[in-house]
């Protein structure tokens, strides 16, 4: 199932709302009851570049099959590359990944408190 949480970590960036299953302790890795901002962009960062199949550092839309497959993920997706593609080049870079979930952190963590809590991802804002 491992797949599955990729892909809503990953959806994580465009629509807390279809990533429910992106739950606090998927992201917890050290196990405190709440997640830092280095453990939410490693989560992204790393869940988000394992579609990157040819390893050149950069995720494709043609290397997200799992994800086209699903109902209504094609419009996430391309909203996905508009607000994370940085640079324009169509690839989505680590690093891209890694601006986008600050930006991303930011907005979820409501108390500002450098931490996210189970209630504040479950009451995450969506996308604007
Ligand atoms: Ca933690
Ligand atoms: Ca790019
Ligand atoms: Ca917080």
């Amino acid at each position: 199932m491992r797949g599955h949480i990729i892909i809503a970590a990953m959806l994580a960036l465009a629509s807390p709302a279809v990533a429910q299953p992106a739950n606090l302790s998927s992201m917890d890795r050290d196990k405190d009851g709440r997640v830092s901002r280095a453990e939410f962009r490693a989560e992204l960062v790393s869940g988000s570049m394992k579609f990157d199949k040819n390893g050149d550092g950069r995720v494709i839309k043609a290397e997200l099959p799992g994800v086209t497959r699903l109902p209504g993920a094609k419009g996430v997706v391309d909203r996905i590359y508009k607000i994370t593609d940085a640079d324009g080049d169509g690839a989505l870079s680590s690093n891209e990944f890694a601006v986008r979930a600050e930006v991303r952190f930011k907005e979820i963590d409501a108390d500002r408190d450098g931490f996210l809590s189970q209630a504040e991802i479950k009451s995450a804002p969506r996308q604007r």
